[in-house]
């Protein structure tokens, strides 16, 4: 049986990754090989590149970094496709929607912004951390990178709005530690509980789904 393809989303300081990490415990828990990835990834080298933009220390247009993040998605697809189809869960922490949401709160058009990333994996299940700005604003090293200020976070939450679908999930992020982990066990385990899935399929926004 192919594992299960899991992102979570959301703004800056959601408590994503301490919740993907969380996660991760939970399913090997249970026996499932389990690993985690996440976009950007800061390693390769479109990654660095994306990482000095992040700190400031690269002027790129808007359209560029776009470009950057879509295809520091592309380079890793192969890999993370074939770990999920030999049995790895594989929770990720960011994707394509964060590129969607982030460029187009630039102004940006939200359908150019999405074809980039057209015909990447469509995940099983994408969990977004809803936080309200002033959870967020309380949260550690809020305002260290690029984007990381309420007005700009509060559009970007807007625009992810915009891009929910059938594979989604809205987490109340703005609970415990615990509390969110709770939630996003709930809905993972309703998953891990199917008998089968379905192929895997590099269908992200084509047509209808
Ligand atoms: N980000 C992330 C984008 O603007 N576009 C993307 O495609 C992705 C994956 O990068 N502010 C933004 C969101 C974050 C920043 O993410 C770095 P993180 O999760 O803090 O490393």
């Amino acid at each position: 049986m192919r594992g299960l393809f899991i992102v979570l989303e959301g703004c800056d300081r959601a408590g994503k990754t301490t919740q993907t990490q969380l996660l991760q415990k939970f399913l090997q828990a249970r026996d499932r090989t389990c690993e985690l990835a996440k976009f950007p990834d800061r390693t390769t080298s479109l990654g660095i590149t994306i990482n000095s933009y992040l700190q400031g220390s690269q002027a790129l247009s808007d359209q560029a970094i776009h470009l950057l993040f879509s295809a520091n998605r592309w380079e890793l697809i192969d890999s993370l496709e074939s770990k999920v189809k030999n049995g790895v869960n594989l929770i990720v922490d960011r994707y394509a929607y964060s590129g969607a949401a982030f460029t187009s709160a630039k102004g940006l058009d939200i359908d150019w912004c999405k074809s980039c990333d057209k015909g990447l994996l469509k995940p099983d299940l994408v969990l977004f951390l809803d936080t309200s700005n002033k959870t967020m604003s309380k949260r550690e090293d809020f305002g260290a990178e690029v984007y990381e200020n309420l007005e700009f976070q509060s559009k970007v939450r807007e625009q992810f709005h915009l891009l929910k679908d059938d594979s989604w999930k809205i987490i109340n992020a703005s609970g415990t530690i615990e509390e969110v982990q709770a939630e996003i066990q709930t809905h993972v385990l309703t998953l891990l509980n199917q008998d089968s899935y379905a192929p895997i399929q590099r269908n992200l926004w084509c047509g209808n789904v």
